[in-house]
């Protein structure tokens, strides 16, 4: 039996021998006393890459949003978050239980809010009231189906915060995806945001990784918080490395990974199956029982997650060739066609 083709999803992917050579000759020193120099460069890479003053680096993205979080809130604050995003799905628990903030949750059309939406959730400033602190946008925005938010909507949403004086935090776990596919530097996106996370263990390969970006006075609080959170690293360039290495070799190969999800969403639809429109490396699909496909598509050596009793989702991945894509495009044929 072939080694299965993995579409559960894009952190799936394994580091190349490239990347290994790179994390194993990487130069290392203590980052708690700042004197890792390969975390100090992933750290300047980024910031100059997401148009900030500084970054720091994190385990994980839902630790660089929980951190982000943190930094930017007081304990009983509200956070305005879309219905499906990550950070309200996924770590909502984590926000509570760190960062002591209620969650408000807008929904969005596949993960896009409407500024007049985001206007009127927000809970104006009142003594001895919760006062809305942060607005949380996700880009890509994952269970959009990888959907790519509208400059025009940020520039709506970020004129909204500014007027009421709130912040905006952007969960860009996939952002990059958003900037290959869209042509758009990430500045451009940026701006627009206080504070921004991007993943290097998605999309872009590396084992381990995120890094938060903003200002210099932001990443000084963020250090403290990711220290108190007991994610302060040691010889962390080991790791960093492997994200250098994705920025300087993985970014525009994203445009392979958006290609292939094309391929398969084009699949879907022309047999007749129920797709959202595919702009990224993510296909969401619905299927009348999401469990008995993924068990079907298992049998036959396609991996993807069921992400509802209906809906399946294939992420397409740096591990996952053209002709892996193909042969996936027969299974599905094969069994939903
Ligand atoms: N997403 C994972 C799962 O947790 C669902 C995936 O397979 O897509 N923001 C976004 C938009 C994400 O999609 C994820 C992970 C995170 C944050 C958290 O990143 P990690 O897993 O590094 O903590």
């Amino acid at each position: 039996m072939p080694e299965p083709i993995d579409l559960r999803s894009d952190t799936i992917t394994k580091p190349s021998p490239g990347m290994r050579k790179a994390m194993a000759e990487a130069e290392v020193g203590d980052d708690r006393y700042r004197e890792d120099p390969t975390v100090n460069r992933l750290q300047e890479m980024a910031a100059e890459l997401l148009g900030k003053e500084d970054a720091l680096f994190t385990p994980t993205g839902a630790m660089a949003n929980q951190v982000s979080v943190r930094a930017q809130t007081e304990h009983g604050n509200e956070v305005i978050v879309e219905a499906g995003a990550h950070i309200y799905n996924y770590e909502r628990s984590a926000l509570a239980a760190l960062s002591g903030v209620q969650v408000r949750p807008v929904r969005g059309e596949r993960g896009i809010m409407k500024a007049e939406d985001v206007r009127a959730a927000i809970l104006r400033p009142m003594p001895e009231h919760c006062s809305t602190a942060l607005i949380c946008l996700e880009i890509t925005h994952n269970t959009g189906g990888g959907s790519i938010y509208p400059m025009e909507t940020v520039r709506e949403i970020a004129a909204v915060a500014r007027e009421a004086g709130i912040p905006m935090h952007l969960d860009g776990a996939r952002l990059l995806n958003a900037c290959v596919a869209a042509g758009i530097e990430p500045p451009e996106y940026t701006r627009h945001f206080n504070s921004v996370m991007q993943c290097f263990s998605k999309g872009l390969g590396a084992p381990v990784g995120s890094i938060i970006a903003g200002d210099g006075d932001f990443i000084e609080r963020c250090r403290f918080f990711r220290g108190q959170f007991g994610a302060a690293m040691r010889q962390a360039g080991i790791i960093a490395a492997g994200a250098i290495y994705a920025l300087e070799n993985n970014v525009v190969r994203l445009a392979e990974d958006h290609a292939h999800a094309a391929l398969l969403a084009d699949a879907l639809t022309d047999i007749g199956v129920p797709v959202m429109p595919c702009e990224t490396n993510i296909v969401f699909f619905t299927v009348p029982d999401a469990a008995a496909t993924i068990d079907d598509l298992r049998n036959e050596g396609v991996l993807l997650s069921a992400m509802s009793d209906t809906s399946i989702r294939a992420v397409t991945n740096l591990n996952v060739d053209r002709p892996m894509i193909d042969r996936a495009i027969e299974v599905l044929k094969k069994l939903l066609g």
